[in-house]
């Protein structure tokens, strides 16, 4: 029994440092979004990452329109492809065909919008190869 007190800890820490599960509030701080994918990063081409957005009560967020765009800021520019969104229901999104066109820092550029609340959120990913 005591030893899942250490085994938890250990794994949820192991699962963070791979760059499988990230976590960010959104700009005004009424969203935590969680996003997670398999394997261990992100690479250049397609990739797929699950979010899952929490409200400051903890609450999922149910049904909202969720978009995403990869952004390269050192050199100014997006990419054509158009991530799809599927909404996973409990608060979950999917998000597939993100497309990465070159090596270097990419953001991943998310909005959020419910009722008449829109938030975002940049997560960074400095090293896609
Ligand atoms: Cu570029």
């Amino acid at each position: 029994m005591i030893r899942l007190f250490f085994i938890v800890p250990i794994f949820l820490f192991l699962l963070s440092c791979s760059g499988s599960v990230m976590e960010k509030q959104s700009d005004s701080g009424k969203y935590t979004i969680i996003l997670s994918h398999k394997g261990k990063e992100l690479k250049k081409g397609r990739n797929s990452v699950k979010l899952r957005i929490v409200d400051s009560k903890g609450v999922r967020v149910e049904g909202a329109v969720v978009e995403l765009s990869p952004w390269m800021p050192d050199m100014g520019h997006g990419v054509m492809l158009i991530p799809e969104v599927t909404d996973l229901k409990n608060g979950d999104y999917r998000i597939e065909n993100i497309f990465f066109s070159m090596e270097g820092l990419w953001e991943l550029r998310i909005k959020i919008l419910k009722g008449n609340l829109e938030e975002s959120a940049i997560f960074e990913f400095p090293d896609i190869t």
